[in-house]
């Protein structure tokens, strides 16, 4: 018996990229907790799987040759699954190329843009008390989101999915996508966006995946001194910082 995956993991929108694509492929995987609210990403055993003190991150025990595999960053960790279980990732180079086309601009654009969207409209407010510091920061995230939206609107008004068929591509942007509403969008303006979020939340898999590790996912609205106590490891990040907390994991 092949052991399982391990996918070190916390439920957010990039979490919820790889439990997505692990269920949709049939292949076992076992949830390893990464809490970024309290500074997990910074131990040194993380560090070496996932030098980037980001989660998701993979451990393949049987990678290529038998041998165990670590990967960091989750359109590479898309790619590896899509190659290994051979589905969602096409080995036809037209159709390769598509869904690579969609991965990028996902992990180069929608995913970071979401992010910094997300940091305006739900943290930036509970952590800087002079509003007006933010206004700039939040339209510009939130309007490039509203772009980025358009263009997903576009692209889902010639095929059904982003590369044509449903593929990693399609996992990798759902969990930023259906939460567009929450980061100052209006569905009742991408309607074929609204139809994609809600055909792909409809897919069992992704039901599993939701459920997957959901006694870890803190409540929704977060206080202020909550929010301020996980933004001492989220934010404010430089290189010392890093090597300083890890240092304090031992
Ligand atoms: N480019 C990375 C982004 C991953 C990422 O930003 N993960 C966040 C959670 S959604 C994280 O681990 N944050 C921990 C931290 O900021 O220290 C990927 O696509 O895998």
């Amino acid at each position: 018996m092949t052991k399982p995956i391990e996918l070190y993991f916390w439920p957010t929108p990039n979490g919820w990229k790889i439990s997505i694509a692990l269920e949709e492929m049939g292949l076992p995987y076992e949830l390893k907790p990464v809490n970024i609210g309290t500074g997990d990403q910074f131990a040194p055993a993380f560090l070496k799987i996932s030098p980037n003190n980001r989660m998701p991150a993979i451990v393949d025990p049987d990678g290529p040759g038998g041998a165990p595999i670590s990967i960091f960053e989750s359109g590479a960790i898309l790619q590896y699954l899509g190659r290994k279980s051979g589905q969602f990732y096409p080995s036809d180079e037209r159709a390769r190329s598509e869904v690579e086309q969609w991965l990028y601009w996902q992990v180069g654009g929608l995913g970071p843009m979401a992010g910094q969207a997300s940091h305006f409209v739900n943290y930036a407010p509970k952590l800087v008390d002079d509003q007006a510091l933010i206004e700039y920061g939040r339209a510009r995230y939130v309007n490039e989101l509203n772009r980025l939206c358009g263009v997903m609107e576009r692209r889902l008004g010639e095929a059904p999915y982003l590369a044509g068929d449903y593929s990693i591509a399609d996992m990798a942007s759902w969990p930023w996508a259906r939460i567009a509403d929450k980061l100052g969008q209006d569905f009742e303006d991408f309607p074929k966006l609204k139809d994609w979020v809600d055909r792909i939340h409809e897919r069992l898999a992704v039901q599993r995946a939701l459920k997957a590790g959901e006694e870890l996912r803190q409540k929704q609205a977060l206080s202020k001194e909550e929010v301020r106590d996980a933004a001492k490891h989220l934010f404010g990040q430089t290189a010392n910082s890093v090597n300083g907390a890890k240092s304090k994991q031992g």
